[in-house]
């Protein structure tokens, strides 16, 4: 092979395996959670292939806190249409509001919500409608009954 050969199949490769990643979402949010529960942030995957999420991050920012989430195990693996979510702790203490930043394992920013404030700490949550519904605007985000892991529903 060429070089200028390969360097487009390097390209190319680059191309597909970030087109294969650039869609998952943010796509649920529990920035203040009943009593005993924790934050947690819910991502989705819209499309029909299936995606590598190892050593993803995600993080929820309030202010001047940050709460960092696990990273996702190594091997793990997002379905098409598939969801995952992220777990904080229960000592966690801040304004009960917020946005969350998802990460993939280069550290690379994949999605970002938008600021909200969730004032009662019961099973309401933040989340986009239908799942996956991104188009970078605050509008994206509604308050509904909790479903995490799940499909969201108003
Ligand atoms: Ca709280
Ligand atoms: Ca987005
Ligand atoms: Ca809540
Ligand atoms: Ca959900």
């Amino acid at each position: 092979m060429s070089i200028s050969m390969a360097k487009y199949f390097v390209a190319a490769l680059m191309f597909l395996t970030m087109s294969a990643c650039a869609s998952v979402v943010i796509n649920e949010m529990e920035l203040n959670p009943p009593e005993g529960g924790v934050d947690w942030v819910e991502i989705y995957n819209p499309d029909n292939e299936s995606v590598d999420i190892s050593g993803w991050t995600a993080e929820i920012t309030d202010g001047s806190w940050v709460g960092k989430l696990p990273a996702v195990p190594a091997g793990t693996i997002l379905p098409a249409k598939g969801f995952y979510v992220f777990n904080g702790q229960s000592s966690w203490n801040h304004n009960d509001g917020g946005y969350s930043t998802l990460y993939d394992a280069a550290g690379e920013e994949m999605d970002k919500t938008a600021n909200r404030q969730d004032s009662m700490n019961n099973d309401f949550t933040y989340g986009r409608h239908p799942d996956g519904h991104d188009t970078n605007a605050d509008g994206d985000w509604g308050l509904g009954s909790a479903t995490k892991g799940e499909s969201n529903i108003r």
